[in-house]
């Protein structure tokens, strides 16, 4: 696969920063994204969201961290060291989002870096990582915000209630999100599990572009939406125009999901570590 172009060793890589929460299992969230980030040449910062008690089997608790932490962390990152670009994961409550959404503009981030919105609502085991009552501050505060959202199908039910079966439906929905603000929306049908294919629709509110990458079939695919989000962010930080930025996160994550290892006695992470032996 093509990779982005590396920094000279000694030189001040670009910046991207994950606004998420920590999987103590190292699988997914925070995690994730700084192995992305790192195996693609960037360098990683952090705002933390909210803290997970997981592993393999699922997640068992979470703390939220307080608002004027999350905050914080934005801030001191964004008026020093400076970011290129960004993605949000797990954020937790209404009250974190407004937090930061109100940050992203107070700190002048709002239409000048690009943002990747990844609404996670709740892990692959169906355990919650966000209070329902959020899901109307993530409509109506976070996504206009976005330069990008990337929702898989559970999200996509719950944010705009279609339920997404074929590539009509597919439409449909980029089409309903579209209307929520976002420059860009990519449906992702990883879980469109009829299929042999893992058709991504990536609409602008004019053209429809797909992405059609192979399944690949594993048990193990534990941060593999972080991972696609991450890299997209990573990509364009580099410039690149959202389709290109999503094709090459695209070729990224089948690789990582091809990497994936068992972890646990549960589910195994998807694996960016593939880089080290390449
Ligand atoms: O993969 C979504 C996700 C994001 N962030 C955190 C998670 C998970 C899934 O479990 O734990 C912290």
């Amino acid at each position: 696969m093509n990779m982005l172009p590396l920094t000279p060793t000694g030189q001040t890589p670009l910046r991207v920063m994950t606004i998420a929460g920590s999987d103590s299992g190292g699988g997914a969230g925070i995690q994730a994204d700084l192995r992305t980030f790192a195996m693609l040449g960037l360098h990683g910062c952090v705002a933390v969201t909210a803290v997970t008690v997981q592993n393999s089997l699922g997640v068992k608790a979470f703390h939220e961290i307080p608002l004027d932490v999350v905050a914080g962390q934005i801030s001191a990152v964004t008026s020093d060291i400076g970011i290129q670009a960004a993605k949000t994961g797990m954020l937790a409550s209404a009250e974190i989002i407004a937090t930061v959404t109100e940050t992203w503009r107070a700190e002048g981030l709002a239409g000048t870096v690009p943002l990747v919105v990844d609404p996670v609502c709740a892990s692959m085991h169906g355990d919650p990582l966000l209070h329902p009552s959020a899901l109307n501050s993530i409509r109506s505060q976070l996504f206009p915000l976005a330069t990008l959202v990337t929702p898989n199908l559970d999200e996509v039910r719950l944010l705009v209630d279609i339920d997404v079966v074929d590539a009509q439906s597919q439409r449909d929905a980029a089409r309903a999100l579209h209307a929520l603000g976002p420059q860009w929306v990519l449906v992702k049908g990883g879980h469109l599990r009829s299929s042999t294919m893992s058709p991504d629709l990536l609409y602008d509110g004019t053209d429809f572009y797909e992405f059609d990458g192979p399944r690949v079939d594993t048990g193990h695919d534990h941060g593999a939406g972080d991972t696609l989000a991450a890299a997209t962010a990573c990509a364009l930080a580099h410039g690149y125009s959202v389709p290109d930025a999503v094709a090459f996160a695209k070729s990224w994550v089948t690789e990582c999901i091809r990497a994936a290892y068992p972890l646990g006695r549960g589910h195994g992470p998807v694996s960016a570590l593939f880089r080290l032996t390449q």
